[in-house]
Protein backbone atom coordinates (compact mmCIF):
# COMPACT_ATOMS: atom_id res chain seq x y z
CA UNK A 1 0.00 0.00 0.00
CA UNK A 2 1.39 3.40 -0.99
CA UNK A 3 2.61 5.60 1.73
CA UNK A 4 0.74 8.74 2.44
CA UNK A 5 2.29 12.25 1.50
CA UNK A 6 2.68 14.52 4.69
CA UNK A 7 2.05 17.78 2.34
CA UNK A 8 -0.85 18.21 0.30
CA UNK A 9 0.36 20.54 -2.00
CA UNK A 10 -0.71 20.23 -5.09
CA UNK A 11 1.65 19.79 -8.69
CA UNK A 12 0.17 23.42 -10.10
CA UNK A 13 0.83 25.11 -6.93
CA UNK A 14 4.68 24.79 -7.57
CA UNK A 15 4.92 27.78 -10.12
CA UNK A 16 4.12 30.53 -7.49
CA UNK A 17 5.26 28.14 -4.89
CA UNK A 18 9.03 29.00 -7.03
CA UNK A 19 7.96 32.60 -6.95
CA UNK A 20 7.30 32.80 -3.46
CA UNK A 21 10.28 30.79 -2.02
CA UNK A 22 12.75 33.81 -3.79
CA UNK A 23 15.53 35.84 -1.27
CA UNK A 24 12.89 38.19 -0.29
CA UNK A 25 12.94 40.75 2.93
CA UNK A 26 12.57 38.74 5.98
CA UNK A 27 11.36 41.95 7.97
CA UNK A 28 13.43 43.46 10.85
CA UNK A 29 15.80 41.81 13.06
CA UNK A 30 15.40 43.77 16.14
CA UNK A 31 12.32 45.23 16.90
CA UNK A 32 11.01 49.10 16.43
CA UNK A 33 13.20 51.18 13.86
CA UNK A 34 17.06 51.10 14.26
CA UNK A 35 19.86 53.29 13.32
CA UNK A 36 21.86 51.89 9.97
CA UNK A 37 22.89 53.36 6.57
CA UNK A 38 24.46 52.64 3.08
CA UNK A 39 27.02 54.87 2.67
CA UNK A 40 29.79 54.15 0.85
CA UNK A 41 31.41 57.16 1.72
CA UNK A 42 32.31 56.37 5.06
CA UNK A 43 29.36 56.06 7.18
CA UNK A 44 27.99 52.87 6.73
CA UNK A 45 25.71 51.82 9.68
CA UNK A 46 24.42 48.45 10.50
CA UNK A 47 21.63 47.69 12.37
CA UNK A 48 22.78 46.71 16.06
CA UNK A 49 22.60 43.49 16.51
CA UNK A 50 23.20 41.19 20.60
CA UNK A 51 25.90 38.32 19.34
CA UNK A 52 22.84 35.78 20.92
CA UNK A 53 20.46 36.80 18.55
CA UNK A 54 23.00 35.07 15.66
CA UNK A 55 23.23 32.22 17.21
CA UNK A 56 19.55 31.81 17.97
CA UNK A 57 18.46 32.92 14.87
CA UNK A 58 20.69 30.03 13.39
CA UNK A 59 19.86 27.49 16.47
CA UNK A 60 15.47 27.83 16.24
CA UNK A 61 15.64 27.11 12.44
CA UNK A 62 18.55 24.46 11.91
CA UNK A 63 17.05 22.42 15.23
CA UNK A 64 13.75 22.94 14.14
CA UNK A 65 14.12 21.50 11.13
CA UNK A 66 16.39 18.70 12.26
CA UNK A 67 13.15 18.04 14.48
CA UNK A 68 10.41 18.27 11.75
CA UNK A 69 12.25 16.10 9.06
CA UNK A 70 13.01 13.29 11.98
CA UNK A 71 10.02 11.79 9.54
CA UNK A 72 10.12 12.56 5.88
CA UNK A 73 8.94 11.02 2.82
CA UNK A 74 12.12 10.58 0.58
CA UNK A 75 15.38 10.85 1.99
CA UNK A 76 18.09 11.29 -1.01
CA UNK A 77 21.68 10.56 -0.01
CA UNK A 78 24.35 12.10 -1.52
CA UNK A 79 23.90 15.93 -3.59
CA UNK A 80 26.01 15.35 -6.02
CA UNK A 81 24.62 15.99 -9.55
CA UNK A 82 22.52 12.56 -9.60
CA UNK A 83 20.76 13.66 -6.35
CA UNK A 84 20.20 16.68 -6.86
CA UNK A 85 18.87 16.65 -10.34
CA UNK A 86 16.34 13.87 -8.32
CA UNK A 87 15.44 16.29 -6.04
CA UNK A 88 14.39 19.03 -8.56
CA UNK A 89 12.79 16.52 -10.89
CA UNK A 90 10.64 15.14 -7.80
CA UNK A 91 10.13 18.50 -5.44
CA UNK A 92 8.31 19.98 -8.44
CA UNK A 93 6.68 16.60 -9.80
CA UNK A 94 5.72 16.22 -6.31
CA UNK A 95 5.16 19.21 -4.09
CA UNK A 96 3.40 17.50 -1.62
CA UNK A 97 6.29 15.00 -0.65
CA UNK A 98 8.54 15.83 2.24
CA UNK A 99 11.98 15.60 0.94
CA UNK A 100 15.33 15.89 3.21
CA UNK A 101 18.94 15.59 1.32
CA UNK A 102 21.87 14.32 3.22
CA UNK A 103 25.10 15.41 2.09
CA UNK A 104 27.97 14.46 3.81
CA UNK A 105 30.30 16.85 2.32
CA UNK A 106 30.19 20.86 3.64
CA UNK A 107 29.64 21.50 -0.24
CA UNK A 108 27.05 20.10 -1.93
CA UNK A 109 27.83 19.15 -5.45
CA UNK A 110 29.33 16.19 -5.36
CA UNK A 111 31.88 15.67 -8.32
CA UNK A 112 30.31 18.69 -10.54
CA UNK A 113 32.06 21.38 -10.01
CA UNK A 114 34.68 20.76 -12.74
CA UNK A 115 34.09 18.91 -15.83
CA UNK A 116 37.51 16.86 -15.97
CA UNK A 117 41.06 16.55 -14.99
CA UNK A 118 40.32 20.09 -13.47
CA UNK A 119 38.87 21.61 -17.17
CA UNK A 120 35.86 24.02 -16.36
CA UNK A 121 33.59 23.17 -19.03
CA UNK A 122 30.90 20.02 -18.87
CA UNK A 123 29.58 18.03 -21.39
CA UNK A 124 26.19 16.70 -21.67
CA UNK A 125 24.91 14.62 -24.23
CA UNK A 126 21.89 14.74 -25.79
CA UNK A 127 19.14 14.31 -24.64
CA UNK A 128 20.26 15.22 -21.24
CA UNK A 129 20.43 18.87 -22.35
CA UNK A 130 16.21 19.40 -21.47
CA UNK A 131 17.22 19.26 -17.80
CA UNK A 132 19.81 21.68 -18.94
CA UNK A 133 17.36 23.55 -20.61
CA UNK A 134 13.94 23.25 -17.77
CA UNK A 135 17.17 24.39 -15.85
CA UNK A 136 17.60 27.55 -17.73
CA UNK A 137 21.74 26.63 -17.31
CA UNK A 138 22.92 28.41 -20.90
CA UNK A 139 25.04 25.53 -22.99
CA UNK A 140 26.62 25.90 -26.33
CA UNK A 141 25.05 22.87 -28.85
CA UNK A 142 27.62 20.70 -30.35
CA UNK A 143 25.60 18.35 -32.50
CA UNK A 144 25.55 15.44 -30.35
CA UNK A 145 26.12 17.02 -27.43
CA UNK A 146 26.31 20.29 -25.61
CA UNK A 147 28.97 22.11 -23.63
CA UNK A 148 28.38 24.41 -21.02
CA UNK A 149 30.57 26.79 -20.19
CA UNK A 150 31.44 26.15 -16.56
CA UNK A 151 30.63 22.92 -14.41
CA UNK A 152 29.83 24.91 -11.85
CA UNK A 153 27.08 26.88 -13.43
CA UNK A 154 24.87 23.76 -14.23
CA UNK A 155 25.54 22.54 -10.66
CA UNK A 156 25.13 26.33 -8.65
CA UNK A 157 22.01 26.73 -10.34
CA UNK A 158 20.25 23.29 -9.95
CA UNK A 159 21.47 23.18 -6.26
CA UNK A 160 19.76 27.14 -6.06
CA UNK A 161 16.47 25.92 -7.52
CA UNK A 162 16.16 23.16 -5.15
CA UNK A 163 17.28 25.06 -2.33
CA UNK A 164 14.24 26.99 -3.52
CA UNK A 165 11.82 24.77 -2.90
CA UNK A 166 10.01 24.80 0.05
CA UNK A 167 9.32 21.16 0.81
CA UNK A 168 13.19 20.08 0.32
CA UNK A 169 15.98 20.51 2.96
CA UNK A 170 19.29 19.81 2.56
CA UNK A 171 22.03 18.81 5.57
CA UNK A 172 25.36 18.85 4.23
CA UNK A 173 28.34 18.12 6.66
CA UNK A 174 26.20 15.18 7.65
CA UNK A 175 26.69 11.59 6.91
CA UNK A 176 24.51 8.65 6.59
CA UNK A 177 26.26 6.12 8.55
CA UNK A 178 23.53 3.19 8.28
CA UNK A 179 20.31 2.33 7.18
CA UNK A 180 17.28 1.78 8.92
CA UNK A 181 16.48 -1.62 8.00
CA UNK A 182 13.04 -3.24 9.54
CA UNK A 183 11.44 -6.46 8.26
CA UNK A 184 9.11 -5.95 4.80
CA UNK A 185 5.38 -6.22 5.80
CA UNK A 186 4.85 -7.29 1.65
CA UNK A 187 7.46 -10.30 2.02
CA UNK A 188 5.44 -12.48 5.03
CA UNK A 189 8.51 -10.85 7.57
CA UNK A 190 11.15 -12.69 5.40
CA UNK A 191 12.60 -9.58 3.71
CA UNK A 192 13.79 -6.87 4.96
CA UNK A 193 12.65 -2.91 4.03
CA UNK A 194 14.87 -0.29 4.14
CA UNK A 195 12.56 2.93 6.31
CA UNK A 196 15.03 5.83 6.54
CA UNK A 197 18.87 6.33 7.43
CA UNK A 198 21.03 6.83 10.36
CA UNK A 199 22.67 10.20 10.10
CA UNK A 200 25.76 11.83 11.92
CA UNK A 201 27.88 15.25 11.29
CA UNK A 202 30.32 14.13 9.29
CA UNK A 203 33.45 15.14 11.45
CA UNK A 204 31.83 12.75 13.75
CA UNK A 205 31.48 9.89 11.63
CA UNK A 206 34.74 10.06 10.06
CA UNK A 207 36.41 9.95 13.79
CA UNK A 208 33.99 7.48 15.38
CA UNK A 209 36.93 5.35 16.09
CA UNK A 210 37.73 7.62 18.87
CA UNK A 211 34.59 9.03 19.09
CA UNK A 212 32.58 5.79 19.87
CA UNK A 213 30.21 6.92 21.84
CA UNK A 214 28.74 9.22 19.75
CA UNK A 215 25.30 8.13 18.94
CA UNK A 216 23.94 8.59 15.63
CA UNK A 217 20.66 10.47 14.69
CA UNK A 218 17.75 8.99 12.90
CA UNK A 219 15.44 10.06 9.94
CA UNK A 220 12.83 7.42 9.25
CA UNK A 221 11.14 7.81 5.34
CA UNK A 222 9.39 5.34 3.67
CA UNK A 223 11.71 5.85 0.38
CA UNK A 224 15.42 6.60 0.22
CA UNK A 225 17.18 7.56 -2.85
CA UNK A 226 21.11 6.60 -2.56
CA UNK A 227 23.34 8.50 -5.04
CA UNK A 228 26.73 8.58 -2.94
CA UNK A 229 28.68 8.15 -6.02
CA UNK A 230 31.46 5.63 -6.64
CA UNK A 231 34.77 7.01 -4.87
CA UNK A 232 35.41 9.21 -2.19
CA UNK A 233 35.87 8.64 1.50
CA UNK A 234 32.01 7.61 2.18
CA UNK A 235 31.65 6.86 -1.91
CA UNK A 236 28.94 3.76 -2.85
CA UNK A 237 27.79 3.93 0.98
CA UNK A 238 24.40 2.50 0.35
CA UNK A 239 25.77 -0.88 -2.05
CA UNK A 240 28.55 -1.39 0.49
CA UNK A 241 26.17 -1.71 3.02
CA UNK A 242 23.75 -3.74 1.70
CA UNK A 243 26.72 -6.02 0.84
CA UNK A 244 27.55 -5.95 5.01
CA UNK A 245 24.09 -6.48 6.57
CA UNK A 246 23.87 -9.03 3.49
CA UNK A 247 21.18 -7.77 1.23
CA UNK A 248 23.69 -8.19 -1.84
CA UNK A 249 25.53 -11.04 -2.06
CA UNK A 250 28.91 -8.43 -3.69
CA UNK A 251 29.73 -5.32 -5.65
CA UNK A 252 29.98 -5.24 -8.83
CA UNK A 253 32.41 -3.31 -8.90
CA UNK A 254 32.31 -0.18 -11.73
CA UNK A 255 34.50 -1.18 -14.70
CA UNK A 256 36.77 0.48 -16.63
CA UNK A 257 35.65 3.91 -19.18
CA UNK A 258 33.19 3.29 -22.09
CA UNK A 259 30.70 6.76 -22.51
CA UNK A 260 28.38 5.05 -25.18
CA UNK A 261 27.97 1.75 -22.39
CA UNK A 262 28.06 3.69 -19.49
CA UNK A 263 25.65 6.33 -19.68
CA UNK A 264 22.43 4.25 -20.82
CA UNK A 265 23.32 1.68 -18.12
CA UNK A 266 23.09 3.80 -15.50
CA UNK A 267 20.24 5.61 -16.26
CA UNK A 268 18.15 2.37 -17.79
CA UNK A 269 19.82 0.43 -14.23
CA UNK A 270 18.52 3.33 -11.76
CA UNK A 271 15.83 1.34 -9.86
CA UNK A 272 14.77 -0.18 -6.58
CA UNK A 273 17.67 -2.62 -5.86
CA UNK A 274 16.18 -3.51 -2.14
CA UNK A 275 13.01 -2.34 -1.04
CA UNK A 276 12.61 0.96 -0.14
CA UNK A 277 16.07 1.72 -1.18
CA UNK A 278 15.97 3.53 -5.28
CA UNK A 279 20.15 4.27 -6.53
CA UNK A 280 20.94 6.06 -8.59
CA UNK A 281 23.73 7.88 -10.33
CA UNK A 282 27.62 6.40 -9.97
CA UNK A 283 27.06 4.72 -7.25
CA UNK A 284 24.76 2.33 -9.38
CA UNK A 285 27.96 1.06 -11.12
CA UNK A 286 29.70 0.10 -7.91
CA UNK A 287 26.70 -2.11 -7.15
CA UNK A 288 26.15 -3.38 -11.31
CA UNK A 289 29.54 -3.47 -11.81
CA UNK A 290 28.70 -1.00 -15.33
CA UNK A 291 30.71 1.08 -16.73
CA UNK A 292 32.35 4.41 -15.96
CA UNK A 293 32.27 7.42 -18.45
CA UNK A 294 34.51 10.01 -17.80
CA UNK A 295 33.28 13.46 -17.87
CA UNK A 296 30.13 13.78 -19.20
CA UNK A 297 27.17 13.97 -16.68
CA UNK A 298 24.09 13.36 -18.77
CA UNK A 299 23.26 9.91 -16.78
CA UNK A 300 23.70 11.66 -14.05
CA UNK A 301 21.27 13.98 -14.48
CA UNK A 302 19.29 11.62 -16.89
CA UNK A 303 19.05 8.63 -13.61
CA UNK A 304 18.75 11.20 -11.06
CA UNK A 305 15.13 12.15 -12.73
CA UNK A 306 14.44 8.19 -13.20
CA UNK A 307 15.14 7.57 -9.61
CA UNK A 308 12.62 10.62 -8.77
CA UNK A 309 10.56 9.07 -11.11
CA UNK A 310 10.70 4.98 -9.61
CA UNK A 311 9.84 7.03 -5.86
CA UNK A 312 6.68 8.74 -7.23
CA UNK A 313 6.21 5.37 -8.58
CA UNK A 314 6.30 3.99 -5.15
CA UNK A 315 3.92 6.61 -3.57
CA UNK A 316 1.05 6.34 -6.44
CA UNK A 317 0.85 2.13 -6.27
O1 LIG B 1 29.14 13.45 -7.71
P1 LIG B 1 29.00 12.26 -6.81
O2 LIG B 1 30.22 11.54 -6.39
O3 LIG B 1 28.04 11.15 -7.44
P2 LIG B 1 26.93 11.29 -8.60
O4 LIG B 1 26.52 9.90 -8.89
O5 LIG B 1 25.92 12.30 -8.24
O6 LIG B 1 27.76 11.88 -9.85
C1 LIG B 1 28.90 11.18 -10.29
C2 LIG B 1 29.67 12.10 -11.21
O7 LIG B 1 30.17 13.23 -10.49
C3 LIG B 1 30.85 11.35 -11.76
O8 LIG B 1 31.49 10.62 -11.02
C4 LIG B 1 31.26 11.61 -13.18
C5 LIG B 1 30.12 11.48 -14.15
N1 LIG B 1 32.39 10.73 -13.48
C6 LIG B 1 32.25 9.51 -13.79
C7 LIG B 1 33.50 8.71 -13.93
O9 LIG B 1 33.56 7.83 -14.80
O10 LIG B 1 34.46 9.02 -13.17
O11 LIG B 1 28.20 12.75 -5.51
C8 LIG B 1 27.97 11.86 -4.44
C9 LIG B 1 27.75 12.70 -3.20
C10 LIG B 1 29.04 13.40 -2.74
O12 LIG B 1 28.79 14.79 -2.59
C11 LIG B 1 29.39 12.74 -1.42
O13 LIG B 1 29.93 13.64 -0.46
C12 LIG B 1 28.03 12.27 -0.96
O14 LIG B 1 27.38 11.84 -2.14
N2 LIG B 1 28.09 11.10 -0.06
C13 LIG B 1 27.40 11.01 1.10
N3 LIG B 1 26.57 11.88 1.69
C14 LIG B 1 26.04 11.48 2.87
N4 LIG B 1 26.30 10.30 3.47
C15 LIG B 1 27.12 9.41 2.87
N5 LIG B 1 27.36 8.24 3.47
C16 LIG B 1 27.71 9.75 1.63
N6 LIG B 1 28.59 9.13 0.79
C17 LIG B 1 28.80 9.96 -0.23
Amino acid sequence: MAPAPIYNTQRDQVPQLLDKSGLKDTGPLVSGTYDCKEDYNGDYRFAPIEEAQVSRAMIKRYFNMMYERAISDVVIIGAGSAGLSCAYHLATSRPDLKITIIEANVAPGGGAWLGGQLMTPMVVRKPADRFLTELGVPFEDEGAFVVVRHAALFTSTVLSRVLALPNVVLMNATAVEDLIVRPDPTSQGQGQRVAGVVTNWTLVALNHDTQSCMDPNVITAPVVITATGHDGPMGAFSAKRLVSMGLLKELGNMRGLDMNRAEPAIVNGTREVAPGLIMTGMELSEHDGSNRMGPTFGAMMASGIKAAREAIRIFET
